[in-house]
C-alpha cells in the first residue's frame, strides 16, 4: 500500500522480532472490516449482539487482569530522566527497549501481524499526524476503525515522510507482571504489550494524542491537552465554544453531550459536541484567537451511568456501529446492560457478567463492587457522526474558537461549584493545583483525593514543570486567550450525596462563565479567584436547590484552602526543581489571599 521506505523499514524489522505468520495491511474499508468481525466472532473474540435492536454492535470481555490504564506500569523513556520528570515512570530507552524486546520476541507466532495506518484529525489539515500501529489483536483494529481515521489516504497524505508516530502492540501473554505502556517521544515511538485494553492498546488515543503529542506540542508551540470540546448555541444563532479538562471519569463524555433543562431549550439554546476526551489546540494566526480540534473520530465512553436521562446523546450512539466492553451480556434478546442504563436488568439465567460468568442481579449490592454485572470502567467505542449532537465543525481543518478553558475534578469538598482565575497565570496556576478523587478508569484505589494537574498527570510525555511552563508561555502567544475556570459538579452534603444536580442542569454553569467571557455579568472577588453572586446562577426550574443551595456549594472555605496550600506546596515539592517560578509566585499570592 505504500512505497515509503521508513515505513516499510521498519514493519520489516518489527515482524522480524514478533514473528506473525502473516502481514494484512488495513486499507479502511467496509468488507476488510466486515471480514474481520466475522473473523473474530467465530474465534469468540467478540460477540454478534441484536442486529435489529442494535446493528452492527458487539461486545467483548477483555481479560479479568485486564480492565484498566496502568498508570504504574506507563513509561516515558527519554535519554535523560530529568526530561520525563519525577511525576511519570522513567527508563533508559535502551534498557526499556532490551527488556520488551524480550517480551515482543516470537510474541506473534501463529497469529496475524495487522497494519493500522491512522490519522489523528482530519486527513490533510494543518492539524493532523499521522500514526502506524502494528498490533495482533483484531479487537484494536476494530476499536481504532472507530476511534481514528483509517486508511490507504492516511499513506497517501504521509508520502515518503519519515514524520510519522510508529505504535507497537502485541498481546502477548496479557501477563500483568509483564506490562509495559512505553513511550519514547524523542523517537516518535510507542510500545505496549501484554494487555489487550483500552488506553493500553488504542495507541492513537492516549499514547500518541497526549503523551507523545503534548511533548510535540511543546516543541513546535501548541497543546495537546485531556479536554472536551463542546459548542453552546444561544437562541439567536451564536455559538461560543469551550474546552474542559477533567479528570478520567469525571464527566467529560456528559458535559460534552449534555442535553440543555427544559427552560434553556425552550428559550432555544442547543448544545453540540465536538470532542469528549482530548484537544489539540493552536493559535490562529488572524485572529490571534485560541482554536481547538479533537483529533479523534470516535468516542471511547464509560458505560456505567449512562441513561436516557443522564446521557441520552451517548445513549443514542452507541446504538449502533458500536463495540462494548466489559458490560452485561443480556442473553435472553443477545443485547447488552450496565449499572445505571434503566431499573431492568436481565433476570438471573438470562444474565452474563463482564467475567462471563452467570450473573444474579438479585444479589447486587451497591457497597460491593464485586456483585456489579459491568465493570465500573465497562465502555463503548462509537462514532462521532452517529452522535445526535455531533457538531458541524467536527470535521474542520481550522477548529473551533475557544472562549473558555475549564478545568474540573470531584472534590467533596474544598472547590466551590465554579470559580474564574484572575488571568491566564493565575489559570495556569489553577490547573496545576487540580485535585481530584481517583476512579475504576485507572488500576488502584477509587476515591482517594490526589493532585491531577490539568487532568493530566497520567498524560503528559515529559516533565510536570516543564508543561506548566509552556502553559505559562502559551499566555504569553494568544493575543486573544480564553479565559480559565474551575468547576466542581461533586460536593457532597454530610450524606455523602452530592449537592448539585449536574448532568444537563451544568449548563446552568456554562452560561455564567460564557457570560463573564463576554463581560455580561459580575462577581464577587475572593482569595482563590472571582466567584458568582449567588442569585447570577439560573435555578429556574430546578426543584430542592435554592439560592441558598448555591451560596453553600459557593462557599470558599478558608481553612481547607490553607489545608490544601500545604498539600500543594507537598506536590510542587515532588514536582521538583523544574516547577516554574510563576507557580510559585501565584501559591504564595494565594496563601497570602487566604490569610489577609
Ligand atoms: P474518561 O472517558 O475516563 O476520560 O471519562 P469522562 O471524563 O468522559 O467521564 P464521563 O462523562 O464518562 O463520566 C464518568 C462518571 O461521572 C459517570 O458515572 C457519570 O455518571 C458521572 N458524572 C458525569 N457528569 C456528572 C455530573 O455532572 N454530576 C455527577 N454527580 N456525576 C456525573
Ligand atoms: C481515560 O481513562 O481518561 C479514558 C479511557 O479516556 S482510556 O482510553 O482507557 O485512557
Ligand atoms: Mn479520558
Amino acid at each position: 500500500m505504500t512505497n515509503n521506505k521508513y515505513v516499510l523499514n521498519w514493519i520489516e524489522e518489527m515482524a522480524a522480532m514478533t514473528k506473525p505468520d502473516k502481514i494484512v495491511w488495513i486499507d479502511g474499508t467496509e468488507e476488510q472490516a466486515e471480514a474481520l468481525r466475522a473473523e473474530a466472532c467465530s474465534t469468540g473474540e467478540m460477540i454478534k449482539l441484536n442486529q435489529e435492536l442494535l446493528p452492527n454492535c458487539y461486545l467483548h470481555r477483555t481479560a479479568v487482569n485486564d480492565v484498566a490504564r496502568v498508570e504504574g506500569r506507563t513509561y516515558i523513556c527519554t535519554e535523560k530522566k530529568e526530561d520525563a520528570g519525577n511525576i511519570n515512570n522513567w527508563m533508559a530507552p535502551a534498557e526499556m527497549k532490551e527488556k520488551l524486546f524480550k517480551l515482543y520476541r516470537g510474541s506473534m507466532k501463529g497469529r496475524t501481524m495487522y497494519v493500522i495506518p491512522y490519522s489523528m484529525g482530519v486527513v490533510g489539515s494543518d492539524f493532523a499526524k499521522y500514526g502506524i500501529e502494528l498490533t495482533d489483536s483484531i479487537y484494536v483494529v476494530l476499536n481504532m476503525l472507530i476511534m481514528t481515521r483509517v486508511g490507504v489516504n492516511v499513506l497517501e497524505a504521509l508520502g515518503d515522510s519519515p514524520d510519522y508516530i510508529k505504535g507497537l502492540h502485541a498481546r502477548a501473554d496479557i501477563d500483568e507482571e509483564n506490562r509495559y505502556i512505553t513511550h519514547f517521544p524523542e523517537t516518535n515511538e510507542i510500545m505496549s504489550v501484554n494487555s489487550g485494553y483500552g488506553g493500553n492498546v488504542l495507541l492513537g488515543k492516549k499514547c500518541f494524542a497526549l503523551r507523545i503529542a503534548s511533548y510535540l506540542g511543546r516543541k513546535e508551540g501548541w497543546m495537546a491537552e485531556h479536554m472536551l470540546i463542546l459548542g453552546v448555541e444561544y437562541p439567536n444563532g451564536d455559538i461560543k465554544y469551550i474546552t474542559a479538562a477533567f479528570p478520567s471519569a469525571c464527566g467529560k463524555t456528559n458535559l460534552a453531550m449534555l442535553i440543555p433543562p427544559a427552560i434553556y431549550r425552550e428559550k432555544g439554546y442547543k448544545v453540540w459536541c465536538v470532542g469528549d476526551d482530548i484537544a489539540w489546540l493552536r493559535v490562529n494566526k488572524e485572529d490571534g484567537k485560541l482554536y481547538a480540534v479533537n483529533p479523534e473520530n470516535g468516542f471511547f465512553g464509560v458505560a456505567p451511568g449512562t441513561n436516557e436521562k443522564s446521557n441520552p446523546n451517548a445513549l443514542h450512539t452507541c446504538m449502533r456501529d458500536t463495540i462494548f466492553t466489559n458490560v452485561v451480556h443480556n442473553t435472553e434478546n443477545n443485547t447488552v446492560w450496565w449499572e445505571g442504563l434503566d431499573n431492568n436488568p436481565p433476570t438471573p439465567g438470562n444474565a452474563i457478567d463482564w467475567q462471563g460468568r452467570p450473573w444474579d442481579c438479585t444479589k447486587f449490592d451497591k457497597k460491593d463492587k464485586s456483585t456489579c454485572g459491568a465493570h465500573p470502567n465497562s465502555r463503548f467505542t462509537a462514532l462521532a457522526k452517529n452522535c445526535p449532537c455531533i457538531s458541524s465543525e467536527f470535521n474542520s481543518l481550522k477548529g473551533v474558537p475557544v472562549s473558555a478553558i475549564v478545568f474540573g475534578g470531584r472534590r467533596a469538598k474544598t472547590a466551590p461549584l465554579v470559580y474564574q482565575s484572575f488571568d491566564w497565570k493565575h489559570g495556569s496556576f489553577v490547573g496545576s493545583i487540580m485535585a481530584s478523587e481517583t476512579t475504576a478508569a485507572a488500576a488502584g484505589a477509587v476515591g482517594v483525593v490526589r493532585r491531577d494537574p490539568m487532568a493530566m498527570r497520567p498524560f503528559v510525555g515529559y516533565n510536570m514543570g516543564d508543561y506548566w511552563k509552556h502553559w505559562v508561555e502559551m499566555g504569553k502567544v494568544i493575543p486573544n486567550a480564553p479565559k480559565i475556570f474551575h468547576v466542581n459538579w461533586f460536593r457532597t452534603d454530610d450524606e455523602g450525596h452530592f449537592i448539585w444536580p449536574g448532568f444537563g442542569d451544568n449548563l446552568r454553569v456554562l452560561d455564567w462563565i460564557l457570560a463573564r467571557c463576554e463581560d455580561k455579568v459580575d462577581a464577587v472577588e475572593t482569595a482563590i479567584g472571582y466567584v458568582p453572586k449567588a442569585e447570577d446562577i439560573n435555578i429556574e426550574g430546578l426543584e430542592d436547590i435554592t439560592l441558598d443551595t448555591i451560596k453553600e456549594l459557593l462557599t470558599v472555605d478558608k481553612a481547607s484552602w490553607l489545608e490544601d496550600v500545604q498539600n500543594i506546596k507537598e506536590f510542587y515539592a515532588l514536582v521538583g526543581d523544574r516547577v516554574p517560578a510563576e507557580m510559585y509566585e501565584e501559591l504564595a499570592a494565594l496563601e497570602a489571599r487566604l490569610n489577609a
